[in-house]
């Protein structure tokens, strides 16, 4: 999650049992060595993972850093990473690539990933088509490795359906905006804990790449401006630069980009990342205890 996902708050899931991730986002190779020695540094040895966003400007840089530094594992999203996967793959690096269709999952499981995040139209950011409940089975059934699930889960419910699905995992994205290691401006954390189940919009698909965000003044102009033709593409893009900073560093409450899922409206706390895991992975498996009960 870009700007969203710093060392601190990869640190704190991988410590408490999950597999953090540092975001590489729009920033340079200077950033990403810094934030991925502060985790080494948090974690003492645990596993943890880079999140590459292909569509950066940097990512041919961001790409040569987690090779250079053997991150344990490293994630992509936002595009195909299969330039760099020969080398990530060689060097021994795991390789996760969030995928939102089956072909782009099969295409991924032949280069050699060694696993894929199926990740459905639910969750915020930058998404595909498909549902969660619709695209994580047929990627299962598609692939012979591992798939995890993202997009719409939010506690120990959405787990267990994954589960159910095919999943062998989940990635969770928006559950951990409210973390209390998850640096992000206070009015970022207000805006999630309020939101209700309809409060996000899908804005850019006339640019060619959807972003799900909490609807504000922002997405609102971005809408409208869609829709008239005087507005070319130039000024769409234009309009969005710097937009999920200014949600996540100033807390711009009328101007950013509130980035989140459409599981938002369940998320009412502020709760370390251990409370959030321990939380969420006891619901799951009491619910899955409990599953006998549809059986005759
Ligand atoms: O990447 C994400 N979520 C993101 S990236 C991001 S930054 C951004 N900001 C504005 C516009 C665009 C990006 C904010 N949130 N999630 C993983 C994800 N990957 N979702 C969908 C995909 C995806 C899409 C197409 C993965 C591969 C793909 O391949 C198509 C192709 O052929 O390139």
């Amino acid at each position: 999650m870009a700007w969203v996902s710093e060392a601190g708050l990869a640190a704190a899931v991988s410590n408490a049992g999950g597999l953090g991730l540092i975001s590489a986002m729009n920033a340079g190779p200077d950033y990403l060595r810094g934030e991925i020695a502060k985790c080494r540094a948090a974690t003492g040895g645990k596993p943890f993972g880079v999140n590459i966003m292909l569509m950066s400007p940097y990512a041919d840089d961001v790409a040569q850093v987690v090779l250079d530094e053997r991150v344990p594992v490293v994630a992509t999203g936002a595009g195909m990473p299969a330039q760099y996967m020969p080398a990530w793959l060689e060097a021994g690096l795991k390789v996760v690539p969030v995928v939102p269709s089956v072909a782009i999952a099969r295409r991924l499981e032949r280069l050699g990933a060694t696993a894929v995040v199926a990740e459905g139209c639910e969750s915020g950011g930058h998404v595909g088509e498909l549902t969660t409940m619709a695209l994580v089975p047929q990627v299962v059934s598609a692939l012979s490795i591992p798939v995890l699930a993202a997009g719409g889960i939010g506690d120990g419910r959405g787990i267990a359906a994954a589960l159910m699905l095919g999943a062998q995992g989940v990635q969770l994205g928006t559950r951990f905006l409210t973390a209390k290691e998850c640096s992000i401006h206070q009015n970022y954390k207000n805006k999630i804990m309020q939101a209700k189940d309809i409060d996000t919009i899908v804005t850019g698909r006339r640019l060619g790449h959807p972003v799900r965000a909490l609807k504000n003044r922002f997405t609102r102009r971005f809408a409208e401006m869609e829709l008239e033709q005087g507005v070319t593409e130039a000024d769409l893009e234009a309009f969005g630069v710097g937009s999920l900073r200014k949600a996540a560093v100033e807390g711009d409450i009328e101007s950013g980009s509130f980035m989140a899922g459409q599981i938002a409206g369940l998320i009412h706390d502020e709760l370390s990342c251990e409370e959030i895991i321990q939380g969420i992975f006891a619901e799951a498996e009491a619910l899955l205890r409990g599953a006998g009960q549809w059986l005759s």
